[in-house]
């Protein structure tokens, strides 16, 4: 039976040992319980770090440990602590987590943490591969394991994988600095599904993609040689019901039942009853601005003094990472501001605020959550911040206000609540003084919204979104299969081939036998594709055509000599037995002295673009261009072409990255067609990579063998995936 392979960096058990016995209990966190519907029953497997490092794990209790993991469904990869050092708190934590939070002064490049982050993405991999069969689905999680997609697919080139990245991923500009980035990015593209937090976070990767390994990106699809990669957004939820059943409960509590903390709380509480509790929780991490927090803070008491023993700051920093320095420097800058700002505002009967550095039970959590008139988190960058959710979902009256930073990624499902810039302190003031004043009817009102939102797409809806979006991913993958060109298809095409008496061959050159090239006269034939031109157009009962949208000069001057017949510029012009061109549609050119300017105008405002002029027709390039504004210019360009050419018989070719300008009656399905009249050709075969060649697939006849090249939409009935597999396929003709 297939199963599911969840992969994250740490297990969704804690493992405890004391006396030489070994429990694992299991983890409460967002993503274990989100993925409860995804790891659930006997047939799914969870692979991760055990949090204990092989020193710290007694050689006589492995056996049990491997025992007590799989209770839960669980096995464990083995880390030492050299290892946990340099891939978990080196590369991680101190050059893709800073980076990508956009703290590049933090992040460290060194090449020895690079190694060892490698060596222990190996690791998993290996892990999985010792476990998985091909029709399992595999689900990375996180930062932590980005290489590992693609170290399986090397391996298991047809299971499915899916990979989520927690935290946000950073703009072009920041990313490009990675001295690994392309590998980082070729590891991610071993997965079938990308998924982000938010649509920002996709973007920022697909716009990498592009620049980074100039691939094809079409909407959210990226075309990878043979795979279509799919990248989406999927906004992680929490477990609403756990968080709201618990503050329903928490209400009902005697005095007697309540937490200490929680009665601490009711005391304040009726000591000072028009006092507000503000609140603010985070792991003890630069990118959650805390400090930012406590200076915006202070400058709000200077700014509304009236405020002054009316409100109280909880802070709770959760203790984390602590083995970095740069933590450590931050725990120590937070103590020092906690301390002065208590200092200087603290009066007999009041302490501004309360400052908490530990982990606290879940019990206290709902506490927090419940007692709190406003929560206040105001991260620099947050992929999504969950606890800001949390908070909404406690508050069973609907009363309470969210200060919530517009860097986190919750911000965009969070719209009714208060957006702030977390460096902007006059904003956060006001809003602090707006959420102190707000009427509860608004409170109620925007909260209604917000918990609505949060009970329907919660963690459950989100892990199983993915999922499903992962098994359509395949889905789609096996429709795509069915027009494979696979080994059992090709004898079928290969016998017709030999039975028939008159063959016809139509091969497309740029993108079907040649690779492209930045600069297209670079991109000229190679002595193997000579080789095996020769033979096909040696063969007997067999004519050979190339069939290109390139001008006759050059086509002249790579093939005449070779006696191949040629139809060039899409059709205008046609070579047949070695003699000179002449012209198969009569066609006129005076149209270039009103449509040059116009390319010339493109050409000065788009760097990196030029002209291609052929006799009959106009062509723009834009490869060598920056892509998004290659795009985005030929965008421009079609809509200018279009008003200009309404009254003229003429059509826009928009083929990779160049479009083209000619005679509207020209083009090569109308060619070849013609060709293939000449004769009586029981076998015809046609072949090309991109739009211009849908012409030939969409006007030949339907017995025609048609090749797509890639596996972009086409009208083709084949498709194979690449230059290499269409020599190899017509060196199949020619044995
Ligand atoms: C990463 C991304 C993204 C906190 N203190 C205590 C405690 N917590 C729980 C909260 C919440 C979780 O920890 C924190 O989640 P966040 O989302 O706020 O932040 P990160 O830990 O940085 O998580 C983040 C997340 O991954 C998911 O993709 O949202 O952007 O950075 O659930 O309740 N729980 C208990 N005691 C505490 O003291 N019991």
């Amino acid at each position: 039976m297939a199963k599911t392979i969840i992969i994250s960096n740490r297990l969704p058990v804690q493992l405890q040992i004391s006396n030489g016995t070994i429990s694992a209990i299991p983890s409460v966190g967002g993503l274990a319980t989100g993925m409860k519907s995804v790891h659930s029953g006997g047939d799914s497997l969870w692979i991760g770090w055990s949090g204990l490092t092989d020193e710290e794990i007694p050689k006589e209790l492995a056996p049990k440990i491997d025992e007590a993991l799989a209770e839960h469904g669980s096995s464990k990869v083995n880390l030492s602590s050299a290892e946990v050092d340099g891939f978990y708190f080196g590369f991680s934590n101190r050059t893709i987590w800073p980076l990508f939070h956009y703290f590049l002064e933090y992040s460290e490049f060194e090449l020895d943490s690079w190694n060892i982050y490698k060596a222990v993405n190996q690791k998993f991999a290996d892990a999985i591969l010792e476990s998985a069969d091909d029709d399992d689905t595999i689900w990375v999680h996180d930062y932590q394991l980005m290489l590992v997609p693609q170290m399986v697919r090397e391996k298991r080139p047809n299971i499915s994988i899916g990979f989520f990245l927690h935290i946000p991923f950073p703009s072009f500009e920041i990313f490009r600095t990675l001295p690994w980035r392309e590998d980082l990015l070729q590891g991610l593209l071993g997965a079938d599904l990308i998924g982000f937090h938010t649509y920002d976070y996709e973007r920022h990767f697909l716009s990498s993609v592009r620049r980074l390994l100039g691939l094809e990106v079409s909407f959210n699809d990226i075309y990878l040689d043979n795979r279509i990669i799919k990248v989406d957004s999927f906004p992680m939820g929490i477990d609403y019901k756990k968080f709201s059943n618990a503050a329903k409960e928490h209400q009902k509590n005697t005095t007697a039942q309540q937490s200490d903390l929680q009665q601490r709380l009711n005391d304040h509480k009726r000591s000072t009853p028009d006092a507000k509790l503000i609140l603010s929780i985070d792991r003890l991490d630069y990118s959650k601005g805390i400090a930012k927090r406590l200076n915006a803070f202070e400058y709000f008491l200077n700014k509304y003094p009236q405020y002054k023993e009316k409100v109280r700051l909880i802070i709770l920093a959760v203790p984390s990472r602590s083995n970095v320095p740069q933590y450590q420097l931050l725990k120590k800058e937070i103590d020092e501001l906690v301390g002065r700002i208590n200092g200087d505002f603290s009066t007999v009967s009041w302490t501004p605020i309360w400052y908490f550095y530990r982990s606290v039970p879940f019990e206290n959590l709902i506490d927090l959550y419940t007692s709190s008139d406003i929560a206040w988190l105001t991260p620099l960058r947050d992929g999504m911040n969950l606890v800001a959710k949390e908070y909404i979902a406690t508050r069973t009256d609907k009363t309470g206000v969210l200060i919530l930073s517009e860097m986190a990624g919750s911000a965009n499902e969070m719209n009714e609540s208060l957006l702030i810039n977390p460096n902007n302190f006059e904003q956060i003031a006001d809003s602090l003084n707006q959420a102190i004043n707000m009427p509860i009817e608004e409170q109620q009102e925007r909260n209604t919204h917000l918990q609505k939102r949060l009970a329907r797409y919660n963690v459950e809806q989100w892990a199983n979104d993915f999922m499903s979006s992962l098994q359509a991913q395949k889905d789609r993958d096996a429709a795509n299969v069915s027009k494979r060109l696979t080994e059992h298809r090709l004898n079928t095409v290969l016998e017709d081939f030999s039975k028939a008496k008159k063959r016809l061959l139509f091969l497309d050159y740029d993108g079907t036998l040649a690779g492209f090239h930045v600069d297209p006269q670079k991109a000229g034939p190679d002595k193997e594709l000579y080789g095996l031109l020769d033979a096909l157009n040696s063969m007997e009962n067999t004519d050979l055509y190339l069939v290109s949208g390139r001008d006759k000069d050059t086509f002249t001057k790579w093939f005449l000599h070779k006696k191949y017949n040629m139809i060039v510029e899409h059709g205008v012009w046609i070579s047949q037995d070695g003699e000179d061109f002449r012209m198969l549609e009569n066609v006129k050119n005076d149209w270039m002295e009103k449509i040059r300017p116009v390319l010339e105008s493109f050409v000065d405002r788009t760097p990196g673009s030029f002209i291609e002029e052929k006799n009959y027709s106009l062509a723009w390039h834009y490869r060598k261009t920056d892509p998004d504004f290659g795009n985005l210019r030929a965008n421009e360009l079609n809509t200018v072409l279009t008003s200009l050419i309404a009254n003229d018989d003429l059509s826009v070719l928009n083929g990779n990255k160049v479009m083209e300008i000619k005679s509207s009656n020209v083009n090569k399905g109308r060619a070849t067609v013609r060709v293939m009249g000449e004769d009586d050709y029981d076998f015809v075969f046609a072949i090309g990579d991109d739009w211009t060649d849908e012409f030939m697939f969409q006007e030949l006849p339907e017995s025609t063998v048609t090749v797509k090249v890639g596996r972009q939409k086409t009208q083709a009935r084949f498709y194979v995936n690449g230059i290499k597999p269409v020599r190899d396929l017509l060196k199949r003709f020619t044995d």
